[in-house]
C-alpha cells in the first residue's frame, strides 16, 4: 500500500523559505507548495530543486504558485514571506509592512487550510505570531513562531566554541522576545553538566550573550543584501518535523499566553512540547528573580509594538 505523504506550504520563496523547502524535500518528510507573489522566481526555485531530486535520491514533489486554492489540504503552513531585515535596520522597523503581509496571509489560511498548524518566521517574529494568530483565529496551540530554538542554537554553538567542548554537550534556552531583549536562562545553563557560571568567567559569558543577541545584525551587515537563512530555516524544519512526526520535543517557541507567566495577550517564547498538535504543552519553568524581571521586560517590549500596531 502506498504511505500517504503529508503536504506543506511554504509561503514566501525567498532565502528562508527555500531553503527550509529544500529541507523538507530532501528529508523526504512531505511534499511542498511553495507560494510566493513572485510567482516565477518561486517556479523557477522549484524546478531548480526538483532538478536536484535525483542528485540526492528522492521523490518528493514541490508545487511553485501564487494562489492560495493550491495549499488545501497542508498540514503545516509555514510563513516566511515579507521583507528582511538590510544594514542597519532592527526587527522592528520590519513591523509595519511585514504585519500587512502576514495578517492577509493568515486570513487566507484560515480559508483555505482550516485545519493547518502554522509555523511563523517573518519579523518581527513574536508580533507576527500574535498578528497571525488572530488573523487566522485558530485556537492557540496551532499558531506559534520559530526564534528561540535558534537564538538558542546561536548560543550553544559560541559557548562550545569558547570552551571547546562538543556542541551536544551545551543545555541551554533563550526564552523571551526574538530581539534585543532576549532571556538566556542561565539558571538553567549546563556544560556537561555543570552550572555554565562556574566554567565560563563572567566577562566570556557576557560577551558570548552580546553576541549571540547581535548575531542576525553580524550576519545582516557581512552579507550586505539579505539576512540570515541556512540556521532559520534548520530550526523552521526542526518544527515542522516535530509536527509531522508527532515527536513531542520540547523547543523554545514564540506562543500566545492565556496566564502563564503572568503573561496574555501576547506571543512570546517560552519552551513548549511540540507534536502533531502544533503546541502539546506550555512549560511553565522556574526562573530566577533576576530572569523573571528580564523576561517581564522583553514581554513589554513586545507589547509596545503591537500597541503601536
Ligand atoms: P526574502 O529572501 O526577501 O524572501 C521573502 C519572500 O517573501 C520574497 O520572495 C517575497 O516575494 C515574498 N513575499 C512578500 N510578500 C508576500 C506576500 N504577500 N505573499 C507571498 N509572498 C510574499 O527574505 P528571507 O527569506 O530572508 O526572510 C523572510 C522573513 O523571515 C523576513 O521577515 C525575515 O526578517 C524573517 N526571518 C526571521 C528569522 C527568525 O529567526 C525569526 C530569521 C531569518 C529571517
Amino acid at each position: 500500500m502506498n504511505k500517504i505523504i503529508p503536504k506543506v506550504t511554504v509561503i514566501g520563496a525567498g532565502a528562508v523559505g527555500a531553503t527550509l523547502a529544500q529541507r523538507i524535500l530532501e528529508s523526504g518528510i512531505a511534499d511542498v507548495v511553495l507560494l510566493d507573489v513572485a510567482k516565477n522566481m518561486a517556479i523557477a526555485k522549484s524546478f531548480d530543486l526538483l532538478d536536484a531530486s535525483s542528485v540526492i535520491g528522492h521523490e518528493r514533489s514541490i508545487f511553485a504558485t501564487d494562489d492560495y486554492k493550491f495549499i488545501a489540504g497542508s498540514a503545516v503552513v509555514v510563513i516566511t514571506a515579507g521583507l528582511a531585515r538590510k544594514p542597519g535596520m532592527s526587527r522592528d522597523d520590519l513591523v509595519k509592512k511585514n504585519a500587512a503581509i502576514v495578517s492577509e496571509i493568515s486570513s487566507n489560511v484560515k480559508k483555505m487550510c482550516p485545519g493547518s498548524i502554522v509555523i511563523v518566521v517573518t519579523n518581527p517574529l513574536d508580533v507576527m505570531t500574535y498578528l497571525a494568530a488572530k488573523a487566522a483565529g485558530f485556537e492557540r496551540n496551532r499558531v506559534f513562531g520559530m526564534a528561540g530554538l535558534l537564538d538558542t542554537s546561536r548560543f550553544v554553538y559560541l559557548v562550545a566554541s569558547e570552551l571547546k567542548v562538543s556542541r551536544s554537550s551545551v543545555k541551554a534556552c533563550i526564552m523571551g522576545s526574538h530581539g534585543d531583549t532576549m532571556v538566556p536562562i542561565l539558571s538553567k545553563t549546563l556544560v556537561d553538566g555543570k552550572p555554565i557560571t562556574e566554567v565560563l568567567a563572567k566577562d566570556k559569558l557576557d560577551s558570548i550573550i552580546k553576541r549571540t543577541r547581535d548575531r542576525g545584525a553580524e550576519i545582516v551587515s557581512l552579507l550586505g543584501t539579505g539576512s540570515a537563512y541556512y540556521s532559520p530555516s534548520a530550526a523552521a524544519f526542526r518544527m515542522v518535523e516535530a509536527v509531522l512526526k508527532n515527536s513531542r520535543e520540547t523547543f523554545v517557541v514564540s506562543a500566545c499566553l492565556k496566564g502563564e507567566y503572568g503573561l496574555s495577550d501576547i506571543a512570546i517564547g517560552v519552551p513548549c512540547v511540540i507534536g502533531a498538535s502544533g503546541i502539546n504543552k506550555i512549560m511553565e519553568i522556574e526562573l530566577t528573580e533576576d530572569e523573571r524581571n528580564a523576561f517581564r521586560k522583553s514581554a513589554a517590549a513586545i507589547k509596545e509594538t503591537i500597541g503601536a500596531l
